[in-house]
């Protein structure tokens, strides 16, 4: 059965390609720095946004046209949502998949129930899996969009909360290791608060840290050996969100010695929202050690909030494939589409473009990094820029082998400092420019 019919396996034709269902830039096996482009980018598609999305606004309903959903909750429909979504991956040659346990799977009346169509769905999921060979990169639970969260899960003032999300996360590994889910994502939901005159902010970190440890103890013992990600997002649902940005999520991991079984998932949009670009995000999160996937997509920068658009920009990817390959690449984390197509692109085939845009921009962003790094003129200058510390006294300052006297005798003896030199701004953005 084919629910795209119009639409045969995109295929890398070139640059100079103008078929619109063509990769122009994504050649899945070319090689970039001793690895395939399939290696290093890890395509993956998320089911929340492309099975489940409805293009409805706080204005208006959703107007997406699905024509293999009834819009029921039936497990029927989830279990035909399975075969659209794997005929996608496959067409679009995207060699992972995340999701919510939500997305794939409807909530039943009782958690029993739901935990049984999240069993039956698995098995369907299972074996498209085996069937396709597309890998799951990510599982993760949906704790947000039940009123029963509506203070949040794992910091929720209300206990009950607290333990219904426990077992949801933990079916949720459970489902994630059965399906050889290589990362298992924690983005906060509604971890955070809109007032703090009602909030304990200090309990409902250590709560929120208590979860993760049952989290990391319940994989340990199930045998579950994929990386655990924090997601962080600086605001939306709640005004501030405990995981706001990748130096406040590594401050709370390392606070409450959770930092050696945890990496970040950073999402460009997130980014921007905590009044970051994305590269600063993966250039912390990288020279931290904790880079370890990330959402792709971008916002607007007149909207303001979180708008989930498909990243189609070389500058931005560029920046993430420059930043991505210095701190030595993603695995087993990817490139995960956290995007959706604009209210307004409600056809079906929408979804291809808006993919093939994305794969493509990022497959030329890396393929523009690495023939910077071959030229290595920007590495050059940045170790220039620093050169200075590569002196005797330089090098035993970062040591840790140098005394606030140590310095004040060679400043002493020098008098004043040597002529500072200009950072060039302006021609490193030439620079860049000219691989654009
Ligand atoms: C929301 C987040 C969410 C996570 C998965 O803003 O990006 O989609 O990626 O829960
Ligand atoms: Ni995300
Ligand atoms: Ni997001």
């Amino acid at each position: 059965m084919a629910y795209f019919p119009e639409v045969s396996k995109v295929e890398y034709e070139g640059p100079e390609s103008k078929n619109p269902l063509a990769f122009r830039w994504y050649n899945p096996d070319e090689v970039v720095e001793g690895k395939t482009m399939k290696e290093h980018l890890r395509f993956s598609i998320v089911y929340w946004h492309t099975m489940r999305g409805t293009g409805a606004d706080p204005f208006g309903a959703g107007t997406m046209v699905r024509p293999w959903d009834d819009g029921t909750d039936s497990l029927d429909n989830a279990l035909r949502r399975v075969e659209v979504a794997f005929e996608f991956f496959e067409k679009l040659q995207a060699p992972f998949y995340a999701f919510h346990d939500r997305d794939v799977a409807p909530e039943g009346s009782t958690l029993a129930e739901s935990h049984a169509n999240l069993d039956r769905v698995a098995q369907a999921l299972k074996e498209h899996q085996e069937k396709t060979g597309v890998q799951l990169l990510w599982g993760t639970a949906n704790l947000f969009s039940n009123p029963r969260y509506l203070h949040g899960a794992a910091t929720s003032c209300n206990f009950d909360a607290f333990a219904y999300a426990a077992a949801q996360v933990k079916k949720c590994l459970e489902v994630t290791k059965e399906l050889g889910g290589v990362n298992y994502v924690f983005w906060g939901g509604r971890e955070g608060y809109q007032c703090l005159y009602n909030t304990d902010m200090k309990r409902e970190l250590d709560h929120l840290a208590r979860f993760f440890h049952m989290a990391v103890d319940y994989a340990k013992q199930i045998g579950f050996t994929g990386q655990f990600l924090i997601e962080p997002k600086p605001k939306e649902p709640t005004k501030h969100q405990y995981d706001s940005d990748a130096a406040a999520c590594l401050n709370f991991l390392r606070a409450y010695d959770l930092l050696p079984h945890f990496k970040l998932n950073i999402e460009t949009n997130h980014a921007t929202l905590a009044g970051h670009e994305m590269m600063h995000e993966l250039d912390y999160a990288g020279h931290q050690g904790a880079l370890g996937s990330i959402d792709a997509n971008t916002g607007d920068l007149l909207l303001g909030w979180d708008t989930d658009q498909f990243p189609t920009n070389f500058y931005l990817t560029t920046q993430c494939m420059l930043a991505i390959l210095k701190h030595g690449g993603l695995a087993p984390g990817g490139v995960n589409f956290d995007a959706k197509v604009r209210r307004e692109s409600f056809e079906p085939i929408d979804l291809f473009y808006a993919h093939i845009g994305g794969m493509d921009a990022f497959a030329r962003g890396l393929k523009i990094a690495a023939a910077i790094r071959a030229d290595g003129e920007l590495e050059a200058f940045v170790k220039e820029r620093y050169s200075s510390w590569d002196s005797e006294l330089g090098r035993q300052v970062e040591a840790g082998q140098a005394t606030l006297a140590d310095l004040e005798a060679y400043m002493l003896e020098k008098g004043e400092i040597a002529p500072n030199r200009s950072g060039r701004q302006e021609m490193l953005e030439n620079l860049i420019n000219r691989y654009i």
